[in-house]
């Protein structure tokens, strides 16, 4: 029997991957956790789904990084920045994630964190990150653009760094995920999926692309797709959404600060930025755990309704590779997770009890059938 040969891997986070790419030097200290390096998952199911089996969608699960989403990237870079710069604490505003990454790399170099969060609209699970990685939490009464607004305020008068991606550190940190793809496909996808908040993920990975190709490390470059929710679409409907709402609650954003930049992302590549559903934004999360096993929050599901709406316009080109950024990990949001119509039932501890519960059983494979 052959044996996986044991190979001694070394463990490093995405400045010290990227730095040629990174403004840092000599003198920055590296606040890491590991962070990036995360799987490109071929996707088994979705392309037959759409019954476009030459397609090969490809799944930059972010979920995997420390935190449960991709703002490590970019928090490493900017809280890294922040301390060699001098600073002794570090604010944003957030709809949950950013918050849980900002208190994670602050809590790992001593700094204070502040972090801001609109009333009632955070997951739970990135509201108890915050937390435990002992940030100071500040409930805003009004939503995301709200207190980001506020965030601004402060720190231009306070000595306290901001970590909002704003701060250009943050998306230069971000955009080693597109490095990362473009190292794993020996060159880059054909089309570039992803769910658009605050807009800062799709300026990154534009970026990111743009610098690889220069630097002579990939040959071509993406169509960028950015997917809002319906009710939190500004760029689509070219308006500010003062009151935005949607069941994606990481993505509930009605003023994006990286407006400008997410546009030149869509018309310097040729792509193009749409809004999908809370419907569909539900059949694409439920899609992706229950036939890919992946389990990544609604926002991230966004980016795959919208590869599903095009791919039903036949928008694809035969054969094309789509990458779809899944942002964050679907245990992040335990309330939206439970709000399907599963059932769960006690039983007596007895055969017959559970044999009753569980129905009818898939016969047995013979060994020539496939596991689907
Ligand atoms: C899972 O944490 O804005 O377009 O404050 O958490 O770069 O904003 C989160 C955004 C997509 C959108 N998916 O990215 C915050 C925050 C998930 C997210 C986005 C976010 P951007």
């Amino acid at each position: 029997m052959n044996r996986i040969k044991k190979v001694p891997v070394k463990k490093i986070g995405v400045i010290e991957r990227y730095q040629e790419f990174l403004p840092v030097s000599d003198r920055t200290p590296i606040i890491s956790l590991n962070e990036g390096n995360t799987p490109l998952i071929l996707s088994e199911a979705l392309p037959s789904v759409l019954g476009l089996k030459g397609l090969k969608i490809y799944f930059k699960f972010e979920g995997l990084n420390p935190t449960g989403s991709f703002k490590d990237r970019g928090m490493t870079m900017a809280v890294s920045k922040a301390l060699e710069e001098g600073a002794t604490s570090v604010m944003c505003a957030s709809t949950g994630n950013t918050s849980a990454s900002a208190a994670a790399f602050a809590s790992r170099c001593g700094m204070k964190c502040y972090v801001l969060i609109p009333e009632g609209k955070i997951a739970k699970g990135k509201l108890l990150q915050a937390f435990r990685y002992g940030a100071k939490v500040v409930v805003v009464k009004g939503n995301f653009d709200d207190a980001l607004e506020l965030v601004k305020k402060i720190t231009a008068t306070h000595p306290i760094q901001i970590v909002n991606s704003v701060n250009p550190y943050r998306i230069e940190g971000q955009k080693t995920a597109a490095f990362e793809i473009c190292d794993d496909l020996g060159d880059a996808p054909d089309y570039h999926a992803i769910p658009v908040g605050n807009a800062g993920n799709i300026t990154a990975y534009w970026r990111g692309y743009r610098e690889y190709k220069e630097k002579g490390h990939s040959d071509t470059l993406p169509k960028m797709l950015g997917f809002q929710a319906a009710g939190a679409a500004p760029i689509v409907l070219n308006r500010v959404v003062k009151n935005p709402e949607t069941i994606a609650t990481a993505i509930r954003i009605g003023n994006p600060a990286s407006w400008a930049s997410a546009l030149k992302a869509r018309d310097e590549s040729g792509g193009l930025i749409e809004s999908v559903t809370d419907d569909e934004i539900r059949w694409a999360y439920r899609f992706l755990a229950e036939r890919e096993g992946i389990f990544a929050e609604p926002a991230s599901a966004a980016a795959v309704a919208g590869v599903v709406n095009l791919a039903k316009r036949n928008y694809f080109k035969k054969g094309s590779r789509i990458a779809c950024t899944l942002t964050g990990s679907g245990l992040k949001d335990p309330e939206f997770a439970l709000s399907f119509d599963d059932r769960i039932e006690s039983v007596e501890p007895s055969i017959d009890a559970v044999l009753k519960v569980i129905g009818t059983v898939p016969p047995a494979r013979t060994k020539k059938s496939s596991v689907r």
